[in-house]
């Protein structure tokens, strides 16, 4: 079900506060009696009339139609694709995302219904005086309503900040990197693509999906790192590496800190690792990686990892460094190999 997928959340517009929004209101509408005032002649009840009508009616649309567009422009959440869906769910509460558009969409109608009511009004008027008074409770009528759903579009505005940062994901070959926290996957991602990915030496630097392209025609989607750990335990920021692994990878590469200068043992790691095998139908390359730290410190936990790693029968294994730049050729071509031989690689790129 792999398609390409342009971020649609970038489409919502930006969300005025109530102030705001009244403001744009009062302005619009003084500017449209203003042209008003000077072509039209005649009595003072007949001109104070259309001009206040004007007013309301300019009004009541410029309010009304912003508020309509930001439902119009909001992608409907039943109809993305399931990894957008999922990511979705992650990042918000898509319930109340939901009821904060309905009231959007009821003020929005009301306020339409409203600015008809005081045009008709307005233009019964039997004074100048009366005919302004209307026209003020017609405004104050909606910023009251505005005021009334400030928590809807706080709400959204908090919605669209970040959905607005999911990645656009390709219909192209894809491999996921996965692994512990703090590892090197952001490294990793640096030194095959052309993507510049934030690294830190503490874990947890990456709080959502990087994505970089290689000049070989793969995508690579680097993840947060994940603790070995139940599904129902793990933190937002760790279901998105889940979702990933899940709707997007054609194969996994999984990096392995053997140093444990990442902070976590190699008994997670390879934990983590034998779930992953275990849960994601794709070929998985193990990437072994910190091997210019000195060797001999961690000589046993790279015994324990070669282990393992017959016990499973995983033989895409390259030792690397992101740092120095060792093997990454190596794994490069290893990964072209795995890529080809699930035939989710053209045979001829190269
Ligand atoms: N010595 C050495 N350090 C490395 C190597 N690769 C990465 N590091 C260091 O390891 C730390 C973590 O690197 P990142 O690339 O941010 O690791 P990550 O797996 O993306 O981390 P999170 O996003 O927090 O999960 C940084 O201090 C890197 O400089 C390597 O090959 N050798
Ligand atoms: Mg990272």
């Amino acid at each position: 079900m792999k398609k390409r997928e342009d971020n649609p959340f970038k489409k919502i517009p930006t969300i005025l506060f109530p102030e705001e929004l009244m403001d744009k209101a009062y302005n619009r509408a003084e500017k449209a009696a203003d042209k008003l005032r000077k072509s039209t002649i005649g009595f003072s009840l007949y001109k104070s009339r259309i001009v206040e009508d004007q007013k309301v009616r300019t009004a009541a649309s410029v309010v009304a139609d912003y508020l309509s567009n930001i439902v119009k422009r909001t992608p409907s959440l039943d109809n993305l694709s399931p990894f957008y869906r999922e990511i979705v769910e992650i990042l918000i509460d898509t319930d109340e995302f939901k009821k904060s558009l309905g009231a959007i969409n009821w003020a929005s109608q009301l306020i339409r219904k409203l600015g008809n009511t005081y045009s008709k009004r307005v233009r019964r008027a039997r004074t100048p005086q009366e005919a302004s008074k209307i026209r003020r409770e017609f405004f104050g009528r909606v910023s009251s309503i505005l005021k009334q759903i400030y928590p809807h579009l706080a709400c959204v505005a908090v919605a669209r900040e970040k959905l607005k940062n999911i990645p656009t994901v390709k219909d192209m070959p894809t491999v996921v990197i996965a692994g512990y926290p703090n590892v090197g996957k952001s490294s990793l991602l640096r030194r095959l693509t052309d993507a510049e990915p934030e690294v830190n030496s503490y874990p947890f630097t990456t709080k959502g999906l990087n994505i970089g392209y290689s000049h070989y025609g793969i995508q690579f989607i680097d993840t947060p790192g994940i603790l070995d750990r139940p599904i129902y335990e793990r933190n937002d920021i760790e279901l998105h590496a889940v979702v990933a692994l899940n709707y997007l990878a054609d194969a996994i590469v999984y990096v392995i800190d053997p140093t444990e200068y990442c902070g976590y043992s190699i008994e997670e790691q390879l934990n983590l690792l034998k779930e992953i095998i275990e849960t994601f139908d794709v070929p998985v390359i193990v990437a072994i990686n910190k091997i210019d730290i000195d060797e001999k410190e961690y000589r046993e936990n790279l015994e324990k990892v070669e282990k393992f790693l017959k016990e499973m029968g995983i033989k895409d294994v390259v030792k690397i460094s992101t740092e120095k730049g060792i093997n990454l050729d190596t794994l490069k071509k290893k990964i072209i190999e795995v890529l080809r031989s699930s035939k989710k690689l053209d045979s001829q790129e190269d």
